[in-house]
């Protein structure tokens, strides 16, 4: 049985190659496959990038070699720069019902 980050590692595979592999090069994302990704997989989180230059600059801050393409360790880059953004909300997060719990000691 693979565990729970085992399970999301293989997820960032699969999904990626999913989006990767409808047209052009398999092993990377045209703009879009870029743009169809971050539409269907990442809705919730990009609900206010409705601009679309926003995918342009996205897509040219991943691609780090210039190819015009997002190869899979381009596309991580993106994926761990959320995490950490909702890493850092999930903290205010318990602090908020840390201070909800404990009121007299904040
Ligand atoms: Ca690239």
């Amino acid at each position: 049985m693979p565990s729970d980050l085992e399970r999301a590692m293989e997820t960032l595979i699969v999904v990626f190659h999913r989006y990767a592999s409808k047209e052009g090069c398999s092993t990377s994302l045209s703009r879009r496959e870029l743009k169809d990704l971050m539409e269907k997989e990442l809705s919730g989180f990009l609900k206010s990038q409705k601009d679309p230059a926003a995918v342009d600059r996205i897509m040219r801050d991943l691609d780090t070699n210039g190819d015009g393409e997002v190869n899979f360790e381009e596309f991580v880059s993106l994926v761990v720069g959320l995490s950490i953004a909702c890493e850092q909300c999930y903290q205010v997060h318990l602090q908020k019902q840390q201070q909800k719990k404990n009121p007299a000691e904040m």
